[in-house]
């Protein structure tokens, strides 16, 4: 049998087991830098039948920190400013496919408020909505452990979200906040 490497070419000649059938290669003398490998095992069988089998191999040791792009619901005159008046929120972002996140809030350090898992596509949302933000500015930080089992840093800076809730004597109107003066 062979082994080849798609790029490289044969890596290995060798003979199954004969009772077995198992073999074994060792290629660990070789470091792979990041990438998918097709490594293709090439047969022949005593009856001469000939039989190619590929498998691919993803070398991975990097892992991003992840990024927030948005809050949901985002209200008032702008829908990006981060500046709500929905105290229960969804956070979402980008991150490496398939990556699981852990979220804090506070600080890069600060108490973990929950785990999310990024879809196929790298995208990912943080139900939130569990908890009622009281008036304030927070800040959301989030790190990645991805399929490889690489931790990234922490992202920063911190993603913030000000929650400004009506007031007493405040009403809020499409486009803004309006305080009604009572007399
Ligand atoms: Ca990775
Ligand atoms: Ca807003």
């Amino acid at each position: 049998m062979t082994l080849t490497l798609a790029g490289t070419g044969t890596i290995g000649t060798f003979t199954a087991g004969a009772i077995t059938g198992k073999w074994t290669f060792d290629y660990s003398g070789t470091s792979l830098v990041d990438g998918t490998y097709t490594f293709t095992i090439n047969s022949l069988d005593l009856a001469g039948n000939f039989a190619a089998t590929p498998f691919n191999v993803t070398v991975d040791n990097a892992a991003a920190a992840p990024v927030f792009t948005a809050i949901a619901d985002d209200t008032g005159t702008s829908s990006t400013d981060r500046i709500t008046r929905d105290s229960q929120i969804l956070l979402s972002g980008t991150a490496e496919a398939n990556s699981t996140l852990t979220l804090r809030t506070g600080s890069g350090g600060g108490p973990i408020i929950g785990t999310t898992t990024a879809n196929g596509s790298g995208n990912w949302t943080f139900d939130y909505t569990g908890t009622t933000l009281g008036d304030g500015v927070y800040a959301f930080f989030a790190s990645i452990i991805d399929l490889a089992g690489n931790t990234s840093a922490v992202s920063s800076p911190g993603f913030t979200v000000t929650a400004d809730r009506p007031g007493r004597g405040e009403r809020y109107f499409p486009g803004g906040r309006v305080r009604i003066e009572h007399r």
